[in-house]
């Protein structure tokens, strides 16, 4: 397609920009952000992930994105250890299913860190349920060596793939997403109560973070922290934005 010949250029060309969504803790403290790629197509203007991250992931060109976006992503945590304020956040980064079969993956990730002397503790790599572990040894394996070197794990979108708890149990996870369909309608509805509060409780059992997306109003994040989900991400707090506008949100919350 026209849009994808155009895609394979847009690395080159500099139309690929990181934006940050902030995360944060009790008393709205920020402790991080997830990073969302955003594409500056010359004429179509902003196009949405949702819309190129497929046609990425099928033509390939998933590799290269994924590699310029993990590139972005650790110059950036590199830059922030300069700074007492920015020292401490963790930046996650989306990594695509086609990305982390690569067998070249580890190396890959490890490579980017050292190229950009970031610390590999500063970063988290998502990973959606929905992506099927094809081979479910090797993905924990590959997880086990980056985690050995600090890389923390989060499983995105939690709730809407296929993922059995034994097989949860066996990935070195640090993370659970709460997908935000199951954050939308509450706390009114109870069908959703029961799921977040279900995943809440299995996180904790786990000994793992959990984190709620699409935190849009007080009283949904009030729900969540009453049953123990003390980190969050949603407009309530911050849209995705560009770099200078997440670094300002900072300054503001000190
Ligand atoms: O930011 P937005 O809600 O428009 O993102 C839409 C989708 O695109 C989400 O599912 C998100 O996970 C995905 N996405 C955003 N940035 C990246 C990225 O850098 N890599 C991959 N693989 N997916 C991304
Ligand atoms: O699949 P993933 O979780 O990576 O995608 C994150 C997506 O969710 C991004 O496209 C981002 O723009 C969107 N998002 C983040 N916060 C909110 C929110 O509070 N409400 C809604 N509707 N979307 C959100
Ligand atoms: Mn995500
Ligand atoms: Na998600």
């Amino acid at each position: 397609t026209l849009l994808e010949a155009d895609l394979r250029m847009a690395v080159a060309r500099g139309q690929l920009r990181l934006y940050y969504q902030a995360q944060f803790g009790q008393d709205r403290r920020i402790l991080g952000a997830e990073a969302l790629l955003r594409w500056e197509h010359p004429t179509r203007g902003q196009v949405s992930p949702g819309d190129f991250i497929p046609l990425a992931e099928a033509s390939g060109l998933i590799l290269s994105v994924g590699h310029w976006v993990l590139e972005t992503a650790c110059t950036q945590i590199r830059a922030w250890a300069a700074m007492p304020e920015t020292r401490e956040l963790r930046l996650a980064v989306n990594v695509s299913a086609r990305q982390f079969q690569q067998p070249e993956f580890v190396a890959e990730v490890l490579q980017v860190l050292k190229d950009s002397g970031a610390d590999p503790s500063r970063l988290k790599l998502e990973l959606t349920e929905s992506m099927r572990l094809e081979d479910i040894e090797d993905s924990i394996d590959k997880m086990h060596a980056l985690k050995a070197h600090g890389i923390a794990f989060s499983i995105d979108d939690f709730g809407t793939g296929h993922s059995s708890l034994a097989y949860l149990t066996r990935l070195p996870l640090y993370q659970i997403k709460i997908d935000r369909s199951f954050i939308r309608n509450l706390p009114d509805s109870q069908n959703d109560a029961v799921v977040a509060q279900t995943i809440i409780s299995m996180a904790q059992s786990l000994g793992l973070e959990v984190i709620a997306e699409g935190v849009e109003t007080e009283s949904q994040r009030i729900f969540l922290e009453r049953h123990n989900c003390r980190v969050y991400q949603g407009y309530l707090f911050s849209k995705p934005v560009p770099l200078g506008q997440f670094e300002e949100l900072l300054n503001v919350t000190d």
